[in-house]
């Protein structure tokens, strides 16, 4: 007898213990100082601008564009900005490169124009990446644009060419720094940034120890620099702070990150930037999104909305395989087309979130041949097609094989890659979820010619979907590009929409 209450009371427990865990309101939360300190999006104009760009543009430019991936006749073909670890060159020798940095070829506004064309509304900027090269004259460092043959503040440069043409600047900053002799890289504790990160050095002695105060000293004084510098720069994109040594850090970076903001209203940060005082990165220990997106899609897209957790988040891209810094010779990566990125950038688009690529200039100042005629490509669609992507949210509809839609306000954005060979586009429509309620379509028109589409009932499956046939032109098989057609989705009564068909066709 004993022995069954026992296991009853057990049985009990553990039930009441799964029920807990189960339903999220009763989710219990663990109270932390460093997680996230919102949970949910930012609702402010600033965090409303940033959702809206749709497109940017990344650029990887210092030191390391001189040798762009070769040295002494060799090549590597790991990422070129990561060059001084490549084998291929000391580190003497590319710590003394920046005395050859003389790009006579820069034009900061022909950079922000080709931008502008291309349709890019923000631009991330390398300040600073892993080696440690200052962009701008840090007064807090000798490695800097200010002692090579160009002199002149790049940073500078490009904040106002690309702030005069419209475009919102934010600035890339490392937290890795290759040069700063109190710098320690450890081991990420969680690795959730897919990346293997090689020799770690506990900090296990005193001088280590002093040795990293300074370095986090001298990492705070650039960050607020930057800030004061560039005073019209909208937010800061971290890197390289899945160092195991930073993440422990967690009350002195979440200081910082409050310093900043308090001194920059708006400031938008990515999820990395700091972890929590557990270690965990991107989300907090109650799975809350740490600062203000997510940065984790990198070279990477989420496939449904549902992988998003309904964060703000944007994902960077290369053109070639993995390199974002200059490499000279591509002809063993493939080199994304026009047609790839701009499938890329609506599918982001789609699901709520930036998409964002990314240029590797010469050590001269030039952007490759390459770059730029993706950029006028990409640029010439979007001017036709770009209300698909600038300020869109995803669409009622479900993904469907012909492509990506999006939508604002009252119209939805079907952008189409893969054309139906019998010209009749299948669009599945949601079914509502007010009662006797239905979709239809109620117009649709083709964005590039502003012509009317003919719309046919489309017929219903087994599960009761309903769908509607938009007929093509004849000549569509001839158009090489993406297409977007708008629709207005409407619901009605059931009743009413054999009516509406008979309108329609
Ligand atoms: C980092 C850098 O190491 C790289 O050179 C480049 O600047 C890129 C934008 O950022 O590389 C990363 C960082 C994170 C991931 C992958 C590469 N990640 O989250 O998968």
């Amino acid at each position: 007898m004993k022995k069954i209450h026992f296991f009853t009371l057990l049985f009990c427990m553990l039930f009441f213990l799964q029920s807990i865990a189960q339903s999220p309101e009763k989710k219990m939360r663990i109270p932390l100082k460093h997680g996230a300190h919102r949970v949910g999006k930012r609702t402010d104009a600033d965090m409303q601008r940033w959702r809206e760009y749709g497109l940017g543009q990344f650029i990887h430019w210092g030191v390391y564009a001189i040798p762009g991936g070769q040295w002494n006749g060799k090549t590597t073909h790991y990422a070129a900005e990561w060059f001084r670890t490549s084998g291929l060159i000391t580190k003497e020798e590319y710590d003394n490169l920046y005395k050859q940095f003389n790009p006579a070829k820069f034009d900061a506004k022909k950079w922000a124009k080709q931008a502008k064309q291309m349709g890019a509304k923000y631009m991330i900027f390398t300040t600073k990446h892993h080696d440690g090269f200052c962009m701008w004259p840090s007064k807090y460092t000798d490695y800097t644009i200010a002692n090579t043959p160009y002199k002149s503040d790049i940073v500078k440069e490009l904040v106002d060419a690309y702030t005069a043409e419209g475009i919102d600047v934010y600035l890339y900053f490392s937290i890795i720094d290759w040069s700063h002799p109190g710098y320690q890289a450890g081991t990420a504790i969680t690795n959730d940034d897919r990346l293997n990160w090689a020799g770690y050095t506990a900090i296990s002695n005193e001088k280590d120890k002093a040795g990293y105060e300074i370095f986090k000293e001298f990492t705070r004084n650039q960050l607020i620099e930057l800030l004061t510098n560039y005073p019209t720069v909208k937010g800061l994109w971290f890197d390289g702070s899945w160092d195991g040594v930073w993440m422990k850090e967690a009350a002195w970076v979440d200081a910082l990150g409050t310093e900043l903001r308090d001194m920059h209203p708006g400031l938008i940060i990515g999820s990395r930037f700091r972890a929590d005082e557990n270690g965990k990165r991107h989300e907090d220990t109650n799975g809350d999104l740490i600062d203000d997106y997510d940065q984790r899609f990198e070279r990477n897209l989420p496939n449904s909305l549902a992988e998003t957790k309904g964060f703000d988040w944007d994902c960077v891209m290369t053109i070639p395989e993995n390199q974002w810094g200059y490499h000279r010779d591509w002809s063993l990566t493939y080199v994304k087309t026009p047609y790839d990125l701009i499938e890329m950038t609506v599918k982001a688009n789609s699901l709520d979130g930036n998409f964002v690529i990314n240029f590797g200039p010469d050590g001269d100042g030039n952007i490759r041949q390459e770059e730029t005629d993706i950029a006028k490509s990409i640029g010439n669609w979007m001017s036709v097609n770009g209300d698909a992507v600038y300020g869109v949210q995803h669409s009622v509809l479900e993904k469907q094989d012909w492509g990506h839609s999006t939508a604002k306000g009252d119209i939805t954005y079907l952008t189409v890659f893969n054309k139906p060979m019998n010209n009749l586009l299948k669009i599945k429509v949601p079914r509502s979820k007010e009662k006797d309620m239905i979709y239809v379509i109620e117009s649709a028109m083709f964005k590039s010619t502003k012509k009317a589409a003919v719309v046919r009932d489309g017929g219903r499956d087994k599960s009761g979907s309903v769908y509607y046939d938009i007929v093509l032109p004849a000549d569509i098989q001839k158009l090489s590009e993406p297409f977007v057609i708008e629709i207005k989705l409407k619901q009605v009564n059931k009743g009413e929409k054999a009516a509406y068909q008979q309108a329609l066709t």
